[in-house]
């Protein structure tokens, strides 16, 4: 089954997304998702002008080799836009092979390992209260884990929580707006936060916290420790990890799990903190990481020092990223917990999509392939439009923050 044509398709249905749409001369067709926040335009010419040119004829059914080619051939490797771009490739086979084939991606990758992929879904308010009336939102739809943040006390603009009334969607229209940081004031809230929770919702319930980087070692150490009483399910990107070592000062005093994963996109971004086991969860994501060929590859490396994925799903990846996670998580054995922001309902219009909610649980479908389509037609009526993720500063002004 040799490729004919690829080309990317960008559009805005309420936020920007990078799609790629590779075809083969038997008419079967597959998905790719591109999607790199604030950033869309770089995969989109990465792959239009370098990728797609050198695909065209080769043989569909190479998933392998031509990751490989990718990868290697480029000579310069890693880095969010490369892998992104090769994951959306790598995706696009995937649903390729599973048309092709009259079977679920699952199935290629192993078959189910269990029957749904329990997922955690996001609560934002502008204090305890209105953060606490969320989850319980949640609760009432069946969630068995629920992400909570709520604006912090005296700061003007939170980052990961909604404006009043809204869902949190995280890019915003225009050039970067600026929200503030202040370490003591979020130190002093987040157990708060959690001690309220835990009363109203008892023991059972999963709760996450998001931390988005904020910490030092030692600040997100002591953020560990005071938050052990309300057992969190996990508490993600406590500090920066590019120095994956100074995950072990955080280790060394909390038993509060810890995710990390969602910015990095390469097996040797990870190495350390997983050969270590500096972590629980591995946020690493389809879309991100150069597909699910190199995603299986790390899954299997973070199986063997006991971590489990807790892939990164959010509004900013398209429904063909969450379906291509989807079918990931249903068949790698170490599954932990996968994040499902809601899309828009414009957005579900321009991919139309088998995955499903129910209970807590989430389920890929059993179509063909990932089981998205786009909807091109549609999709040229939302044109990109430039959106970036705010910046963050200190509230004396500083943006370096570890
Ligand atoms: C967040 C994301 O979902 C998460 O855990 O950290 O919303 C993140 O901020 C965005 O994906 C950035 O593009
Ligand atoms: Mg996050």
């Amino acid at each position: 089954m040799k490729i004919t044509n690829a080309r990317v398709i960008v559009c805005s249905p309420d936020r920007n997304f990078v799609t790629l749409k590779i075809e083969t001369d038997e008419g079967v067709y597959g998905l790719g998702d591109g999607t790199l926040n604030g950033r869309e335009l770089a995969v989109a010419s990465y792959l239009s002008d370098h990728v797609l040119p050198c695909l065209i004829g080769r043989d569909a059914f190479m998933i392998e080799d031509i990751w490989q080619y990718l990868y290697r051939g480029a000579y310069w490797r890693r880095g969010p836009v490369t892998m992104a771009a090769i994951g959306a490739v790598d995706m696009a086979l995937w649903d390729i092979k599973g048309k092709a084939l009259n079977t679920p991606v699952y199935n290629l990758l192993g078959g189910k390992s269990r029957t749904g992929v329990m997922v955690y879904t996001h609560a934002n308010g502008r204090d305890v209260e209105e953060t606490s009336d969320e989850v319980a939102r949640y609760v009432e739809q069946g969630y068995l884990a629920v992400r909570a943040q709520s604006a912090i006390p005296g700061l003007a603009s939170t980052y990961g929580v909604a404006k009043s009334g809204m869902s949190y969607e995280p890019a915003e229209r225009g050039l970067p707006s600026e929200s503030e940081w202040s370490t003591t004031k979020y130190l002093l809230h987040v157990p708060v936060l959690f001690e309220q929770l835990r009363l109203r919702f008892g023991n059972e319930l999963h709760l996450l916290h998001d931390c988005h980087h904020r910490l030092t070692p030692i600040e997100a150490a002591r953020l560990g420790k005071s938050v052990e009483p309300y057992s969190l399910f996990w508490l993600e990107d406590p500090t920066p990890a590019e120095l994956q070592a100074s995950l072990r000062l955080m280790r060394q005093h909390t038993t509060t799990p810890i995710a990390i994963g969602e910015v990095f996109n390469s097996i040797w971004d990870v190495q350390q903190l997983i050969t270590e086991q500096l972590i629980d969860y591995l946020r690493m994501t389809v879309a991100h990481s150069g597909g699910l060929t190199h995603l299986r590859r790390v899954a299997d490396l973070a199986a063997l020092y006991q971590v489990q994925m807790g892939s990164h799903g959010p509004t900013d990846l398209s429904p063909v990223s969450m379906a291509a996670a989807l079918h990931f998580d249903l068949s790698i054995p170490n599954f932990g917990i996968q994040e499902y922001m809601h899309h828009s309902s414009t957005t579900n219009e321009v991919f139309p999509h088998g995955y499903s909610y129910h209970a807590g649980y989430m389920h890929p479908g059993d179509a063909p392939g990932l089981g998205v389509d786009i909807d091109e037609k549609l999709a040229a009526k939302f044109p990109y439009q430039r959106a970036y993720l705010p910046v963050n500063r200190k509230l004396d002004g500083t943006l370096y923050n570890w």
